[in-house]
């Protein structure tokens, strides 16, 4: 998955970056360095014809989503988190980010909306089992996760028949956050 809840305080720089880069860009009416970054770490995350269709959003430091660029094919794709140790872009069908929306807002996601993610630049998570953990503790360590997609919003007996683990083996399919309501399935494509 992806550490939404770090990335508040990890985009804040990015943020503030944003705001002098657009003020010096102002005059040319340009797309600044900064969202010309941001447009390429999140089309990384998806196959080159989806990416080149989303739209592409980037979280501001008050949580709220600004959209660095219309799309026209239903994707929405966001770039790296830095507050996370590796590169986790990754684009999402519409379903998807309404799930990513319920997630930041810590309520539950509408039961029965399949969402589809891409996560080709594969993913870190500071826990596979807390949603809400921004660093690993005692019990959990950073989980790294090679290039895959995720199936988020399914049923509970989707889950059960994929391992629930801990501390799980990231070539196979597994259950991240398992049992809880953002329980969703990791699927490694490499
Ligand atoms: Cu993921």
């Amino acid at each position: 998955m992806y550490q939404l809840n770090k990335i508040v305080s990890g985009m804040m720089g990015i943020a503030v970056l944003s705001v002098l880069t657009m003020n010096a860009y102002a005059a040319g009416a340009k797309v600044s360095a900064s969202d010309k970054k941001m447009i390429a770490s999140a089309m990384s995350a998806a196959p080159a014809k989806v990416a080149k269709g989303a739209t592409i959003v980037a979280m501001e430091a008050d949580g709220k989503m600004r959209t660095v660029r219309q799309g026209t094919n239903g994707f929405t794709c966001m770039p790296d988190n830095p507050a996370t140790p590796g590169p986790d872009p990754m684009c999402m069908d519409k379903n998807a980010m309404e799930w990513v929306y319920a997630w930041i807002a810590h309520t539950n996601p509408t039961p029965g909306k399949v969402g589809f993610m891409y996560m080709l630049s594969g993913g870190t998570d500071a826990s596979n089992t807390d949603p809400f953990a921004t660093k690993p503790d005692a019990k959990n360590h950073w989980i790294k996760t090679g290039p895959h997609v995720m199936i988020v919003g399914a049923d509970a007996s989707f889950y059960d028949t994929y391992p629930k683990n801990a501390d799980p083996d990231t070539s196979l399919p597994y259950v991240m956050f398992p049992d809880t309501p953002y329980q969703h399935l990791m699927a490694p494509v490499k």
